[in-house]
């Protein structure tokens, strides 16, 4: 209860700071970034969303902290509308089953969008398998009200949990994100580049984007290539930085 207040008291003040890391394609243009947040309590102390994310769920303020995170992302897309390379950019936004149970969200979701002028089609939201354990229909209806806006969704963390290949066709996807786990081993373990491989295949024949996570070394980024992996993540390619920095970075301008 102490940490939920501490939390409340986080938001109010503007301690929840995000983070971009980098996408980029297979051509080495940038294309995208994930939007991942941290709470900065303290000058040296920032924790984690590994760390919050749960008890914001349990205490119901994920859907404040969600809402903020996706203002905050639309903000710097409006920012980044006349930048010549930012502009390209869409940014992807972890969403909770808290937020996609909400019926009120894609309402919610639009008048972000219409307050801070960011374009609808630079806006991914990043699911979990998890939603999909819930009511189908009534997530399904929600991804048709966001998706009608002109957002798109996709697939965190594919390939692990309980996965069923049935989601792939169930729901509106334009993405599949191939878990960090499954890349980090395709050099070692003989069971991983099968299986990164055949993830690929699948997504492509469902007309599907492929972000791989968690690219580390560049023999995993030469095979992903081979592999037709459309793009990819990770810290061979870009660490999370602060939007600021992310702005300076690779702004054409800054
Ligand atoms: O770097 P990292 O520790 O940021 O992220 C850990 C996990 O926290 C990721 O799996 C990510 O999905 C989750 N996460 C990061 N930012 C957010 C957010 O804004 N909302 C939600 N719901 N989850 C987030
Ligand atoms: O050109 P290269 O050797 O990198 O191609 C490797 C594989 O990736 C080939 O099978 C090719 O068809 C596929 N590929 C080439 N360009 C693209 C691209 O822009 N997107 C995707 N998804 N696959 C590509
Ligand atoms: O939402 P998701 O679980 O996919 O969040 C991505 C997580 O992966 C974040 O915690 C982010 O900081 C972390 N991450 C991003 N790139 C890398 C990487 O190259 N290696 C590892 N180990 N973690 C990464
Ligand atoms: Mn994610
Ligand atoms: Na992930």
């Amino acid at each position: 209860a102490a940490f939920e207040a501490a939390m409340r008291d986080g938001l109010s003040l503007g301690q929840f700071r995000l983070f971009c890391q980098p996408q980029f394609n297979r051509h080495g243009r940038l294309v995208g970034a994930e939007v991942l947040v941290r709470w900065q309590r303290d000058e040296d102390d920032i924790i984690g969303p590994d760390h919050f994310i749960g008890f914001a769920e349990e205490s119901g303020l994920i859907l404040p902290l969600g809402e903020y995170v996706l203002k905050e992302s639309c903000r710097a897309l409006a920012r980044w509308r006349s930048d010549p390379t930012l502009r390209h950019v869409k940014l992807s936004v972890n969403v909770s089953v808290h937020q996609m149970r909400d019926r009120a969200f894609p309402a919610a979701v639009a008048e972000i969008l219409d307050r801070t002028g960011a374009s609808a089609e630079r806006l991914c939201l990043e699911l979990t398998e998890s939603v999909f354990a819930e009511d189908r229909l009534e997530i399904t209806e929600r991804m048709h009200a966001l998706r009608s806006q002109g957002i798109c969704f996709s697939l965190d963390d594919f390939g692990t949990g309980y996965s069923s290949l049935a989601y792939l066709k169930t729901f509106p996807l334009a993405a599949l994100k191939i878990d960090r786990s499954f890349v980090r081993d395709v050099g070692t373990d003989p069971e991983s580049a099968p299986i990164v491989e055949a993830i690929i295949a699948l997504a492509r024949k469902l007309k599907l984007d492929i972000v791989a996570e968690g690219v580390e070394h560049e023999a995993q980024r030469s095979f992903l290539i081979h592999g037709g992996c459309s793009s990819m993540q990770g810290y061979l390619l870009g660490r999370p930085l602060p939007i600021a920095e992310f702005e300076h970075l690779y702004s054409a301008v800054g």
